[in-house]
């Protein structure tokens, strides 16, 4: 059974969102096995957006994630890392499809509501990073 970490951004915790958007991973079936509300450290962000470090817009996203709280949770389910990255929509506004998160609620490449681990690798270093005790 596959599991894949994701987050609803500051944005979306402002926006009143989180409820919103949790509700459509649950009505797809989706298992929730965590879910907090957390002030992230720099520390923490900076390596969870790790692979990003050597792009233009590496400081400006930690920014953006370390602005307010997130809502971070961890999801379970067969193919659940595909699954929820095509809820979620396309990084860019413009290629966002109308039916998913970004492409209903957003219209910025930046605060785009929420993070979802795109690999299995990535997917099991971003949990064992954010919940370190989750078995
Ligand atoms: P993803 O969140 O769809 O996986 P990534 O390419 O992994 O997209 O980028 C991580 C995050 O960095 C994006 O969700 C977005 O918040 C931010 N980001 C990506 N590209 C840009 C950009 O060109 N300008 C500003 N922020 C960006
Ligand atoms: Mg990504």
């Amino acid at each position: 059974m596959e599991r894949t970490f994701l987050m609803i951004k500051p944005d979306g915790v402002r926006r009143g969102l989180v409820g919103e958007i949790v509700a459509r991973f649950e009505r797809k079936g989706l298992k929730l096995i965590a879910l907090d509300l957390v002030h992230a450290s720099r520390e923490t962000v900076e390596a969870h957006y790790g692979v990003h470090r050597e792009k233009p817009f590496f400081a400006g996203v930690v920014g953006f994630i370390l602005s307010g709280p997130v809502v971070t949770t961890v999801w379970e389910g067969d193919e659940v890392i595909a699954i929820s990255r095509k809820l979620m929509g396309a990084t860019k506004p413009t290629e966002a499809n109308p039916g998913t998160i970004r492409g209903d609620y957003s219209n910025s490449v930046e605060q785009n509501l929420i993070h979802g681990s795109d690999s299995v690798e990535n997917a099991a270093s971003e949990i064992a990073l954010w919940y370190p005790n989750l078995v």
